[in-house]
């Protein structure tokens, strides 16, 4: 029986050789990993998770948790991944709307989750380092030896939600093939070998640090270095004995004003890849000032894996993202048409390959409103090419905010400010942010003498969304800008807000700002 992407990861490991380190010493072979995660696929075969079943999972970052990830394409499982900052208010709705098999959280979510869990029918287990009736536990009594489940490369893997510009999040439905199709041309692609040693410091419950990095060091038998978060110092040391650095652009930003950033200290390593949101053109040339290094920026998204990359030989163009992967079909059209564009044009960005998703799921209108009728997905980025075939993003046609490599669509949190006592409406915004790249920002109406300040929303806030999702400020206006249709014009909020968040602008210059009327 064949396991399409699984065949592929254990096609590449030799069981001796390294496979993930962690800060405090403890390290696991490929021969490890292959165990464990033969040992927890028995384990939720036991607990009757059955080929196609959804297993969701909110843990905290650790290679256990990598682990179920491989254990769920081992039994046919499809893996959904949960970001470990979400609400329980959040996880109601994924829950119900995937209804998985099996829920898998950290022993002090247990008690929460529970009732929710009941309430759509799915079982609920831990993933306790510390023993106590964790999944671990379970696994330790299992065979190693599990005889995978049959998965062809149409199956599915995983489903990854994003954030609907509805606010209603999306589940995006990965198979096999887009996960191994992708994983197989970044390899190749960035040169990846068995030589090769990762400083993982990104979490595992998106696509750049499940599939951009962890399926790519699986592939090609390689090893990594896994952090629980970004820490720059950590890094900086690491480098002294690793290969290559994965990370979204506030990695490069905290690393370019670190003292210990040097020709020295990085000269062991030979790559470091950016993406998931826009690297400034400033951090890329501050940081080959200093080490001689070209960032290598990528684009790609939860729905296509990875679509770009500048060139790994060749001149890696600051600003830009590159040429489209070997196997992968990009055009730029007229968002209205979709009318292929000239080159030089600035319309809307289109993918079409073999890591292109399946499709949202249980939302086949939602689905085909984002797809053309031959086939392309239409990304909502705007984007350029130039004469020399590079990819230059300059835009998004949805309304998004890209807060430290973090999705947040400005519906969901406007839903929830409107909803408060004192608000007659609000806007949310992304502004420039030295750390963040873009820095979530509310704009509100409040009822006239109604006492509704600063802290009453972000209170009111911090039990319904996650963390990374509050607005780093929000700011009191009379009335919001509109055009003549009565849309809000969001335009003109982000450029009166735009130095918002530079060092040494006042806090208290901005509450009484009053955008003004415009056309
Ligand atoms: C943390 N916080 C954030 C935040 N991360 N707020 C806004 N945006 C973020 N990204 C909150 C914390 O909860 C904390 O709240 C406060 O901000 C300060 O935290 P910090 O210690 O400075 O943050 P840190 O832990 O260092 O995290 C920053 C980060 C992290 C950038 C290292 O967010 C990160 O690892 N981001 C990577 C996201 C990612 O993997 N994206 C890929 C998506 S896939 P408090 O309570 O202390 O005030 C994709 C497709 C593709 O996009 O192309 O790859
Ligand atoms: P997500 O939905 O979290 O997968 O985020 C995908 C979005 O991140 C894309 O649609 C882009 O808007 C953005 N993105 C990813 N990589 C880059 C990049 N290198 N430059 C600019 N934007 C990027």
């Amino acid at each position: 029986m064949s396991n399409h992407l699984f065949d592929a990861i254990r096609g590449a490991a030799s069981s001796d050789a390294p496979f993930i380190e962690t800060p405090d010493g403890r390290a696991w072979s490929y021969g490890d990993m292959l165990g464990l995660s033969g040992r927890l696929a028995a384990a939720l075969d036991t607990l009757g998770v059955q080929p196609g079943d959804r297993v969701a999972v909110q843990v905290e970052k650790s290679p256990e948790a990598l682990m179920l990830y491989l254990a769920c394409l081992r039994a046919g499982a499809v893996y959904l991944p949960l970001n470990t900052a979400y609400t329980l208010a959040e996880l109601n709705y994924f829950i119900g709307d995937a209804e998985p098999r099996l829920v898998v959280v950290a022993p002090k979510s247990k008690a929460g989750i529970l009732p929710v869990a009941e309430r759509y029918g799915a079982h609920v287990e831990t993933l306790d380092h510390a023993g106590g009736g964790s999944l671990l536990d379970l696994a330790q009594d299992e065979d190693p030896d599990f005889l995978d489940a049959a998965r062809g490369p149409d199956d599915l893997a995983a489903i990854l939600y994003t954030s609907g510009t509805t606010g209603r999040s999306k589940g995006a439905m990965l198979t096999h093939d887009n996960l191994l199709s992708n994983a197989a041309a970044l390899r190749d692609h960035w040169r990846f070998t068995a030589a090769d040693r990762l400083i993982h410091a990104l979490p595992i419950f998106h696509t750049h640090g499940l599939f951009v990095a962890s399926n790519v060091i699986l592939l090609s038998g390689a090893s990594m270095y896994f952090l629980a978060k970004f820490d720059a110092d950590e890094a900086l040391r690491l480098m002294a004995t690793a290969t290559a650095l994965m990370g979204v652009p506030t990695f490069y930003v905290r690393l370019a004003q670190h003292p210990g950033l040097t020709r020295a200290a990085t000269a062991g390593m030979r790559l470091f890849v950016s993406g998931s949101a826009p690297l400034l053109a400033e951090t890329h040339r501050a940081f080959a000032e200093r080490t001689g290094h070209a960032i290598l920026e990528r684009y790609g998204m939860t729905e296509t894996n990875m679509n770009t990359s500048n060139p790994y030989d060749g001149a890696r163009v600051a600003g830009t993202v590159g040429m489209p992967l070997p196997g992968v079909s990009l055009r730029v059209t007229d968002p209205e048409s979709g009318a292929a564009l000239a080159g030089g044009e600035t319309g809307m960005i289109e993918i079409k390959g073999p890591n292109v998703f399946k499709g949202y799921w249980r939302m086949p209108e939602k689905t085909a409103a984002e797809f053309r009728q031959d086939g392309f997905f239409i990304t909502g980025d705007l984007g350029k090419i130039d004469d020399a075939g590079y990819l230059h993003i300059v835009g998004r046609g949805k309304d998004l905010v890209i807060s430290g490599g973090y999705n947040i669509y400005p519906k969901e949190v406007e839903t929830e400010i409107d909803e408060m006592p004192g608000v007659i409406e609000s806007a949310v915004i992304g502004v420039p942010h030295p750390d963040l790249g873009e820095g979530v920002t509310a704009v509100v109406v409040r009822k006239k003498d109604a006492a509704v300040d600063e802290k009453a929303v972000l209170d009111g806030l911090m039990e319904r969304l996650a963390r990374y999702k509050q607005p780093k400020r929000v700011i009191f206006v009379d009335e919001l800008p509109r055009n003549t249709m009565g849309k809000v014009q969001k335009n003109v909020l982000r450029e009166v807000y735009a130095r918002l968040y530079q060092l040494g602008a006042g806090k208290a210059d901005h509450t009484a700002d009053t955008p003004k009327r415009a056309n």
